[in-house]
């Protein structure tokens, strides 16, 4: 299987999710702004949402949507424990998780990279992000991952997004459970290996 990525962007959340599955499977970069992919193949024919990350399966299949990808992958190495059994009372609580990354933070963060934006509305942007933002601080005052002490795919996802506060002018460290969350995330072998993967180690 081949996963469709851009680097440092929401598709890295299901690479985690891959490298922590144990997964055979290829990497290939999009260019978002031209639709192309590292090979040259255009991407509109490979999703044609236009978006990362899509995740070609070996029998063709296209999946598309992050939480979807991830859930799947999670279910391909149920050893791994990345998502809890799908007829847990636990499972949902960790849908409820990515929804509301998905939803909630990943959206919100997402919008702050378009500079169409004017100033009146980044402001108002970011503070609906800090307010949720704020709420799954305290939601990890526990911890030490979001469904407790197993990492799962939420927990990948939530690190993907964490990573992008910076770049929008945010201090992650206004959220002390969250930036412990993402540097213990991002010194797991598997999370460096998709950081290096994506040529965005260090
Ligand atoms: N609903 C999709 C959204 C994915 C998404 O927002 N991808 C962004 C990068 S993080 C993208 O490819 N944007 C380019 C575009 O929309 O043209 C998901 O959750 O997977």
């Amino acid at each position: 299987m081949k996963l469709y990525y851009t680097p440092g962007a929401c598709s890295l959340a299901s690479h985690i999710a891959l490298r922590e599955a144990g997964l055979p499977f290829d990497l290939e970069a999009v260019d978002l702004g031209s639709k192309k992919t590292a090979g040259g193949a255009d991407f509109l024919a490979i999703n044609s949402k236009g978006y990362i990350p899509a995740l070609a399966l070996d029998d063709g299949a296209v999946l598309t949507e992050g939480v979807s990808i991830m859930l799947w992958v999670a279910a391909q190495a149920p050893t791994k424990g990345l998502a809890p059994n799908a007829a847990s009372p636990q499972y949902p609580k960790l849908v409820e998780w990515m929804i509301f990354i998905a939803t909630e933070l990943h959206k919100a963060a997402g919008g702050l990279f378009n500079p169409a934006y004017p100033d009146e509305a980044r402001t108002i942007m970011k503070a609906n992000l800090a307010r949720r933002l704020d709420w799954a601080d305290q939601a990890l005052a526990v911890g030490p991952f979001l469904m407790g002490n197993v990492f799962t795919v939420a927990d990948g996802y939530l690190f993907t997004v964490f990573s992008w506060l910076p770049h929008l002018g945010l201090d992650q460290g206004k959220w002390p459970n969250l930036n412990a969350h993402f540097t213990r995330v991002k010194a797991r072998p598997a999370v460096a290996a998709a950081l290096k993967g994506e040529g965005l180690a260090g």
